[in-house]
């Protein structure tokens, strides 16, 4: 059976979310959403790990048009934001156009009838003239092959799947990875283990948190006094933007925030040789600045192990290091983030002439129009797609620029009477040029470290290198002559 659409939005996250709220506004009803979930979230869904938080605040990171009066601290933790999101739904009477438990396999552009054919797990196709992926970036897991994993008698997890079954307590656990989500649940579980190695490829930059539960009064002011709550989001919102002036190529600007890291640690940690261990050896910003209180007070525990000697083996109740020293254990947590530019290699799309997506990006580099859109893949929209990531400020505020962008592309469409746009290649090149200019000046090329944010070739292709606003500005409209209009014979 084909189920015909208009507009397919693929994933429930606050991308996939957003769009459908802001379609539905603009008057547009023929549109499904599928969520290959139970729920609605995405990230915010999936990843249940002790101690998931985010590390924007939370007043920044969500939507602009739904404020939450009653976030409970600066920087809420997964529950509280996955619960924010579900009420959304409800409130905004998402949930029925949303078709639950449909997973997208693959998508192919028909050219002669030009519609998307959208595969799905369980064998029904959808059709739609539109398709917006709001897929996320980080969703594939990155689970490292090391010799012998099969060979380990107890349970293995990874941060985004974490296995709620497993009672940590009493057990000598492993965890390989001290990215984001890791030093978010290190200090939590080191609690209960009774023993926990931690293997470190690369220390994190980790700055203190400034996490504070939200004032009665606070909560109350917002409630009640008109334009306090925005005006608050509009102070966090600059407070967020600035930090984009060190990362994005004032490098000269790095020392005063390296200097409270390194004098944190130093407070924390007594011990020099264990602060050597945790000292990173590459410019603050270069890799996710962390944010956390408890993190490196966890290795001054006896029970806890921080090991730098890489992981070169698993065995059947521990892992041995690359000096060939076993560190037992009965439970092994990879903290090791996920699949990111590489993740278009599990997305079986195909524009004009059969192009495959994932191909083309291997030909000649993960190539974008705005993050949005593609050449030679018409009427297709990435939301948070290439080099539109953030390490400075929320990405929800990309999110929502890409939805006003994608709904005046309809517009712009239904004005023109075209049945099909797509960036026009000098466009797409002209805009990578540019980015691809301003990264290598940023910290994440100068700084002296590999990250999930640069490709194969040590191409940033992840961050967008400007301030937001900039990014609000270049999509506010629709540059018509950037685009290939199509109209029906
Ligand atoms: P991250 O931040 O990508 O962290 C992954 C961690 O795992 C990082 O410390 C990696 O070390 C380490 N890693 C990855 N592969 C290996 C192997 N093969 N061996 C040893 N260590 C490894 O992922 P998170 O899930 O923590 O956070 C992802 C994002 O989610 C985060 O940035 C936020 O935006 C939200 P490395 O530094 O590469 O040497």
């Amino acid at each position: 059976m084909v189920i015909k659409k208009d507009i397919i939005i693929i994933g429930t996250g606050f991308s996939g979310m957003g769009m459908a709220m802001k379609l539905r506004d603009s008057g547009r009803q023929d549109f499904v959403v599928l969520e290959k979930a139970q729920d609605v979230g995405g990230t915010w869904r999936d990843n249940t790990y002790p101690g998931c938080e985010c590390d924007i605040p939370s007043h920044m990171y969500s939507f602009s048009y739904e404020l939450n009066t009653g976030w409970s601290k600066s920087f809420s933790g997964q529950p509280e934001i996955w619960a924010y999101m579900r009420k959304v739904a409800d409130e905004q009477g998402l949930r029925p156009f949303i078709n639950f438990g449909v997973e997208v396999k693959g998508a192919s552009w028909d050219e002669d009838r030009r519609v998307w054919t959208v595969r799905t797990a369980s064998g029904e196709d959808y059709e739609a003239r539109v398709v917006v992926a709001g897929v996320g970036g980080l969703h594939i897991p990155n689970i490292p092959e090391i010799d012998g994993a099969e060979t380990f008698a107890g349970p293995r997890f990874h941060s985004a799947s974490w296995d709620h079954s497993v009672d940590l307590k009493g057990k000598k656990v492993v965890v390989i990875g001290t990215g984001a989500s890791a030093i978010q649940f290190i200090p939590i579980i080191a609690q209960e283990t009774e023993h926990l190695t931690v293997f470190q490829r690369t220390p994190p930059w980790v700055l203190p948190k400034k996490d504070k539960p939200t004032p009665e009064w606070r909560k109350k002011a917002f409630a009640t006094i008109p334009g306090a709550q925005r005006a608050y989001r509009n102070a966090l919102y600059w407070s967020l933007e600035v930090r984009a002036i060190a990362f994005n190529g004032h490098l000269d600007v790095l020392p005063f925030a390296e200097k409270i890291v390194t004098k944190y640690l130093a407070k924390a940690i007594p011990d020099p040789e264990l602060r050597a261990k945790l000292t990173p050896d590459y410019r603050l910003g270069c890799k996710r600045v962390l944010q956390s209180n408890t993190y490196y007070p966890t290795f001054l525990r006896d029970d806890v192990d921080l090991s730098t000697d890489g992981v070169r083996e698993i065995v059947s109740d521990g892992v041995i290091d690359g000096n060939g020293v076993k560190h037992e254990a009965d439970v092994i947590i990879y903290g090791t983030g996920f699949h990111t530019i590489d993740a278009f290699d599990y997305l079986d799309i195909k524009g004009k002439s059969g192009v495959d997506l994932a191909a083309q990006f291997r030909e000649t580099g993960v190539e974008t129009y705005m993050g949005i859109m593609v050449n030679g893949f018409p009427n297709l929209a990435f939301m948070l797609g290439p080099n539109t990531a953030l390490g400075h400020n929320s990405v929800v505020f990309m999110i929502e620029q890409q939805t006003k962008f994608i709904i005046r592309m309809l517009d712009e469409m239904d004005r023109r009477g075209a049945v099909a746009v797509e960036p026009t290649k000098e466009a797409q090149i002209e805009f990578n040029i540019e980015i691809q200019r301003l990264v290598e000046k940023g910290i994440w090329t100068q700084g002296g470290c590999t990250s999930w944010y640069l490709d194969s070739h040590g191409k940033n292709r992840t961050i967008w290198p400007k301030f937001t606003f900039q990014y609000w500005w270049e999509t506010r409209k629709v540059n018509a002559p950037d685009f290939a209009w199509e109209h029906a014979a």
